[in-house]
């Protein structure tokens, strides 16, 4: 059966940019302001860890009707029975993931031009992540900012989602959608904030009004 995969609001959890909160406290507010998407990402946990996170993120995210997406490792989100795993350039191909996973896994790709974006989708990709569109101090390797205009040359490119991505918040999340991106992700702009839910919220109503003005 297909579903209609929603990328709208898509939170990156992020312990160090958060108030002292726990991944999956991040998870519940995000879902509860309306995240569409929540991708577990901790480059520093243990593969144990990593999976007693995911098992709980599992669960709010169900009850949410959110998706559950697991960065980098692909043998936690099988093994929590998340929705995806999301993979960069360096991780495991797209088409190697997709070899091992069941039949509706989503499996999404970082990318930072058109080639890239037009090699995941050859590679099998359901959906690609594209950045870093600003500055953003929440990843020390993003490389430099792409802009907005890539997101209007990618989207001619392929045919899968564009959820753009890196310094992107209410002030910018409008022009993003505006230039083609299905979706916005973000760290600081929801997880760095006090109150998660209430900036999902705001970060939500803005990305919907811009795809109705499109
Ligand atoms: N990948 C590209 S930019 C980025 C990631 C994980 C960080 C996005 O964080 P922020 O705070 O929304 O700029
Ligand atoms: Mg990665």
């Amino acid at each position: 059966m297909s579903r209609t995969l929603r990328y709208d609001l898509y939170v990156i959890t992020d312990e160090a940019l958060s108030h002292g909160l726990s991944h999956v406290e991040i998870a519940r507010r995000a879902v509860e302001g309306g995240a569409d998407v929540i991708q577990l990402r901790d480059k520093g946990m243990s593969g144990k860890g990593l999976t007693k996170c995911a098992l709980e993120i599992r669960e709010v995210t169900r009850k949410a009707g959110a998706l559950f997406i697991v960065n980098d490792r692909l043998d936690v989100a099988l093994a929590s029975g998340a929705d995806g795993v999301h993979l960069g350039q360096d991780d495991i191909p797209a088409s190697s993931a997709r070899a091992i996973s069941p039949p509706g896994f989503i499996i999404g790709v970082s990318v930072g031009n058109v080639e890239e974006a037009v090699q995941a989708e050859r590679d099998g990709a359901d959906y690609v992540g594209l950045g870093p569109i600003c500055h953003t101090a929440s990843k020390s390797d993003a490389g430099p900012a792409c802009g907005f205009d890539v997101i209007a040359s990618v989207k001619k490119a392929v045919s899968i989602p564009v959820v753009a991505i890196g310094g992107l918040g209410p002030q910018n999340a409008g022009k993003a959608i505006e230039a083609g991106a299905d979706g916005i992700a973000v760290i600081s702009a929801v997880v760095g904030q006090a109150d998660i839910a209430g900036a999902a919220r705001r970060l939500k109503y803005i990305i919907v009004e811009a795809k109705h003005r499109k």
